[in-house]
């Protein structure tokens, strides 16, 4: 009998929900209509044995309450801060996420911020193409990044991949985070130590309620009026009201920002900003990484259903 799951999220092609179908009964969520998700929960919700999600959908102690068979929880998606790990292992529920096969492009995508950012990319654009160019409109210059200081908060897999790639534009590495690191001598004492010492503020940490507003009116006033920030992580991680004032009053020099604290919403004085880079959180979005994570997400419930280890177990 195949294992009945539910699936949650909109980053499942139609080609591979039905080869996932062969395998697993699927509950598709994102088809159903309200009524039909009522039912579902009514009834076949009881026999459901695997969720499939997403890192931003995640799935939190409610939820998974209204799956009393439940034995594996799959993230596509390396950050967990959406998912309620304590309540899901206090069950012995199986959770699983998709590390290492996102991380060079989630740090070529904070690279590419901070180019954006420091060269001015989205200003040039809109300059040219408004004709500003012919008619000699002022053009501000922008900033270089040799002999600069690079600040990254959260030296994982991801905050270390983005200092491999700075150091080749001959940047210097500092980093903070809470737990003991790598290269301890890069490390500050705090946060706002760290924006002291930076030109771009990179955030690479993960998400929750540990890090929640940790980018705060403070530590932005500590990166100043030269200063950059870039986030790739979570918009949770930046109190993103002191960051349009700090942007606005000119306090902060700029901000590049792929996350943001209401997704997809944002509030209308930031994307109002001349001196932001906006993306749509995008990080992994390559076909490459995407195809990568769904392959192990899926790989970690066929592993779990057949009777073997899961590939990439969160420990608890
Ligand atoms: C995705 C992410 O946007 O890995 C993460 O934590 O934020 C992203 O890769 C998301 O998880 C897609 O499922």
């Amino acid at each position: 009998m195949k294992a009945p799951i539910a699936v949650y999220g909109s980053v499942w092609p139609d080609e591979l929900l039905a080869a996932l179908e062969t395998r697993f009964a699927c509950h598709v969520m994102a088809r159903m209509t309200p009524a039909e998700t009522a039912a579902f929960f009514e009834t076949a919700a009881a026999q459901v044995r695997g969720v499939l999600t997403t890192g931003t959908v995640g799935i939190d102690a409610a939820l998974a309450a209204r799956f009393p068979l439940l034995e594996i929880v799959s993230v596509h998606g390396v950050g967990l801060d959406a998912v309620d790990i304590q309540a899901l292992h206090a069950r012995g529920i199986v959770v699983t996420n998709t590390p290492d096969v996102l991380t060079e492009d989630v740090a070529d995508l904070a690279v590419a911020l901070l180019l954006a950012a420091a060269r001015r990319l989205p200003q040039l654009d809109r300059y040219v193409r408004a004709g500003h160019w012919a008619a000699k409109r002022p053009l501000l210059p922008a900033r270089s990044l040799r002999g600069k200081v690079a600040g990254i908060y959260g030296y994982g897999r991801i905050g270390q991949a983005v200092a491999t790639r700075l150091r080749a534009f001959g940047m210097a590495i500092r980093y903070f985070q809470r737990s003991a690191g790598p290269e301890p001598a890069l490390r500050t004492a705090s946060l706002q130590a760290l924006a002291a010492e930076s030109d771009y503020l990179l955030v690479c940490t993960p998400g929750g309620a540990a890090t929640r507003h940790a980018v705060d009116a403070a530590v932005l006033d500590a990166l100043g009026p030269d200063g950059s920030l870039v986030n790739i992580a979570r918009g949770s991680v930046v109190d993103q009201a002191a960051l349009v004032d700090a942007l606005a009053a000119g306090r902060l020099g700029a901000a590049a920002l792929d996350v943001f604290e209401d997704e997809p919403n944002l509030p209308p004085a930031l994307a109002a900003l001349d001196n932001v880079v906006l993306t749509p959180h995008v990080g992994s979005f390559t076909h490459e990484a995407r195809q990568a994570m769904r392959a192990l997400a899926i790989d970690n419930l066929l592993a779990h259903f057949g009777g073997r280890p899961a590939l990439t177990p969160v420990l608890p």
